[in-house]
């Protein structure tokens, strides 16, 4: 399989494609990343240098790599984190590339916008833009219960208002739908949940919610189930290695005490879920 995946790097920590690439290549997939920006750190540090790659820039690293023959060959396109509107054109026009060199490619877009504790910590255009040009043309979205909100104009609380909201966002475009960080009012206590909606039904995972938040998990979140549901097509394999992994490398951050995900030390769990947890069908 390979991976398209335009987003962020950093020298320093994990997130973008800095939190995405090395879980990809653990599980045996050919990455293909494209850098939209170039930081000392992730911006949860409040400081930080380096630069924004211009969207034209990155258009010239895409024709390159459209140049070298590879498009025809990526199973997928992956998108995350926008630091500012011009690269949303960019993507768009990168994914219209490759599903017209292979129609079999599909597009996972993350649409970062922010989360229910911090709020909105984009810049104020993207959250439309995404709503309005990005997600259309996606097949596989992979919101947090907020952003699936935002999306839809909605405010999903519980699995009936999740789905309901879920559905609406499918109507816009993508087929496959995965929520993360669902916290529906009446989930065991201490447990925080992931739901994934696509033609097949939907699937509930339960998952211990760890007292603490890492930057750049829900990267990772997102380029393991993308990458489990287009080698599967099944939702609910994709669903529980996901959660599995993800579990197991913020569980192994949280015991290390840093603050960066411990993304190196955790690749065992990535090749070898544990499989721990097991999603059960709500629809
Ligand atoms: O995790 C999303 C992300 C992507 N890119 C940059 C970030 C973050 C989150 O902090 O700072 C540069």
């Amino acid at each position: 399989m390979k991976v398209l995946s335009i987003q962020s790097a950093v020298a320093w920590g994990h997130v973008g494609n800095s939190a995405a690439v090395f879980p990809l290549q653990r599980i045996g997939v050919e990455v293909v990343p494209v850098l939209t920006v170039n930081f000392s750190n992730h911006t949860g540090y409040g400081a930080w240098r380096g630069p924004l790659i211009p969207p034209a820039d990155v258009a010239d690293v895409l024709l390159g790599v459209e140049e070298r023959g590879i498009f025809p060959r990526i199973d997928a396109v992956l998108s995350g984190y926008q630091g500012g509107v011009g690269i949303g054109d960019v993507i768009i026009d990168a994914v219209r590339r490759v599903k017209a060199a292979n129609p079999a490619a599909v597009y996972a877009c993350d649409p970062v916008m922010g989360n229910a504790k911090s709020g909105c910590f984009v810049a104020p255009e993207i959250p439309e833009l995404l709503r309005d040009r990005v997600v259309p043309v996606a097949d596989i979205i992979t919101p947090n219960q907020f952003e699936l909100g935002f999306l839809t104009g909605t405010e999903p609380a519980d699995i009936r208002s999740t789905l309901e909201s879920a559905d609406l966002a499918r109507a816009m475009g993508p087929s496959t739908v995965l929520v993360t960080s669902v916290e529906r009012p009446d989930r065991p206590e201490g447990t925080i949940e992931m739901l994934v909606v696509d033609n097949s039904g939907a699937w509930l995972v339960n998952t211990p919610h760890l007292p603490f938040k890492a930057n750049g998990s829900g990267d990772v979140t997102a380029a393991l189930f993308t990458a489990h549901y287009v080698g599967t097509k099944d939702a609910k394999v994709a669903l529980e290695r996901t959660a599995s992994s993800v579990f197991d490398l913020i569980e192994t951050t949280y015991k290390s005490g840093e603050r960066e995900l411990q993304l190196v030390e955790a690749q065992e769990f990535y090749a070898h879920p544990q499989m721990q947890f097991t999603a059960e069908k709500v629809r």
